[in-house]
């Protein structure tokens, strides 16, 4: 472990030693028509970090604006772990979390209402002057790499769904931040002269580690839309952008318009790299999309406990339905059922679940040993519980997941267990099961089986829908309901969720 870990942000620290000079002046972060240069930037997250730079934890109220990403820049400046919050979380998820990371403040834009389950915490505004001249640093001293930092310090805080009970946090050290994303820079040729677009969500690894803190650590730019829109897609790659990241569902809308939207098809076509990830890309989706615009996406293979594992390289051959080979630094082997027992074929057909090794991984589960314990064999390899089999040139193709109860909407992982624990807190509800199924948009969808309390008057796929939504997120809410008599169980009283199907 190195005493002189660099700077996870070069830029920023060349930035604030010499803020006239030309690094200071090139772009940042742009979120619609606010934007900060790497000087500006520095002097509005150097005194937020010095601000909060004696904190335990500190959460980020993640709404997809410039507030947040300056705000987890500051966190990373003072060398504090940010515990990014969907804001669209729901009361008991919002309460588990809160709980869970004990943060000792709340960082949100000025103005942002929050939700009683951060009533306690201390809160501070993240003040981002407006757009246009730099506001020089009132009064901060220079907190880039404050001394005590290690590349183990944890980064981040992030929380993510498991088969059964709510979320976890995954403690994200610093140093797996730094050689995830200088791993991805190898493999796509990526440097300060990308600028990327996407309008990812702030509070996963995707949006947030890749997306924000991956142009940052390069020197680069990123303009995040807001909201996904192909418009804006459109738009920004039309004006000068080099990159796109997004989920299977948003390259898939992006399919959809495309037969009817040359604009959009002409800015594709323009773009150096296309990057899909969080979740399997179709091959249906991932040829419209070459045929229209003569590009081909790539893919690449990550998780929020390891970061990325795998990538399509720019300089590779960008093969559908494959996640690439594994990056650098990344051990990555296949297992039989066993957990221990390696896999060797590369022949396309034999499966085993992929294993990882490598300092892209997390540190542990916050407040979860035996969690933590569970996920790794006992030589340290991470079991990811995905399946998968290897081309004769080692290209990795995923094929299917261990946990039948983990569900991927959207590129969120949502786990069954958690919906049905919400859905049973409602009082029509007698007892509930879910499962996924295949949606060509979502790629899975959210199907909850119910046994109505009261058969006569059975819960409303909308009632349930807001229920969850409330409780839990929006994006956690069942898209279909069927209202069955009883679940079918087996001889033990487990449900048999294969059981559960319908005409
Ligand atoms: C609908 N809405 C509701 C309800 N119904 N709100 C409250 N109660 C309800 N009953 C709202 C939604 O909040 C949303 O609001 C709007 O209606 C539309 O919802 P929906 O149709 O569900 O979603 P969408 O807007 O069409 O979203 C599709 C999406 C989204 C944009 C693709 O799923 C998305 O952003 N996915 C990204 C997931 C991601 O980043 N995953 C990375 C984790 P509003 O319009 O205001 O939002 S994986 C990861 O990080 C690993 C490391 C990896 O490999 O990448
Ligand atoms: P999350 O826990 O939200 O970080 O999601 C991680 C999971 O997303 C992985 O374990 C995979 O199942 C899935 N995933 C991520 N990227 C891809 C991809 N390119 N293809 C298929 N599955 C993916």
């Amino acid at each position: 472990m190195s005493p002189h870990f660099p700077a996870l942000f070069p830029a920023l620290a060349e930035a604030q030693a010499d803020p006239d000079g030309p690094g200071a002046q090139r772009p940042a972060l742009r979120f619609g028509d606010r934007s900060l240069t790497y000087g500006e930037l520095a002097a509005t997250a150097s005194p937020l970090a010095a601000r909060v730079a004696e904190a335990g934890r500190i959460a980020v109220w993640a709404t997809p604006t410039l507030e947040t990403a300056v705000a987890v820049v500051a966190t990373l400046l003072a060398g504090v772990p940010a515990v990014p919050l969907n804001p669209k979380s729901g009361e008991s998820e919002l309460g588990h979390i809160v709980s869970d990371s004990a943060p000792t403040l709340v960082l949100a834009a000025p103005g942002t209402q929050l939700p009683p389950a951060l009533a306690a915490l201390e809160r501070v505004d993240i003040n981002v002057p407006g757009t246009g001249a730099a506001s020089p640093a009132t009064g901060a001293p220079a907190t880039v790499g404050p001394s005590g930092l290690t590349p183990e310090t944890p980064a981040l805080v992030v929380y993510t769904s498991g088969t059964t009970g709510p979320p976890k946090g995954a403690v994200i050290p610093r140093r797996a931040v730094a050689t995830t994303l200088d791993a991805l820079a190898d493999a796509w040729q990526w440097t300060g002269d990308d600028v990327l677009v996407h309008g990812l969500p702030l509070f996963h690894v995707h949006g947030l580690i890749l997306g924000i803190l991956g142009p940052l650590r390069r020197g680069g730019s990123v303009r995040h839309l807001g909201r996904f829109e192909t418009a804006g897609v459109t738009r920004e790659l039309s004006e000068g952008a080099t990159m796109l990241f997004g989920v299977p569902t948003m390259y898939h809308r992006i399919a959809e318009t495309l037969p009817d939207d040359p604009a959009l098809a002409k800015a594709l076509a323009r773009a150096r790299l296309l990057v899909s990830g969080s979740a399997a890309l179709p091959v249906h989706d991932h040829e419209r999309i070459a045929e229209a615009t003569g590009r081909r996406v790539i893919e690449r293979y990550g998780m929020t406990e390891t970061l990325m594992n795998t990538s399509v390289r720019a300089d590779g051959e960008p093969r559908a339905g494959t996640v690439g080979v594994p990056l650098p630094g990344v051990e990555l082997r296949m297992t039989e059922e066993d957990g221990t027992t390696a896999v060797e074929a590369y022949d396309g057909e034999t499966v085993g679940e992929i294993q990882v090794r490598g300092p892209n991984l997390f540190t542990e589960y916050l407040n979860r040993p035996e969690a933590t314990a569970a996920a790794f064999t006992e030589d340290g390899w991470f079991r990811t519980g995905d399946m998968a089999v290897r081309d004769p040139d080692g290209y990795v193709r995923i094929v299917g997941r261990k946990a039948t109860d983990l569900i991927k909407s959207g590129g969120y992982k949502i786990g069954a267990g958690e919906i049905e624990n919400a859905l049973l807190e409602h009082p029509g509800v007698r007892e509930a099961a879910v499962t996924g199924e295949p949606d060509a948009d979502l790629g899975e969808r959210i199907v909850a089986w119910i046994v109505p309390a009261d058969p006569q008057s059975p819960p409303s796929v909308d009632e349930l829908a807001d229920h969850v939504a409330r409780r839990l997120a929006p994006h956690k809410r069942p898209r279909v309901v069927h209202h069955i008599d009883a679940l079918p169980r087996n001889d033990m009283g487990k449900i048999m969720k294969r059981a559960l199907t319908h005409d």
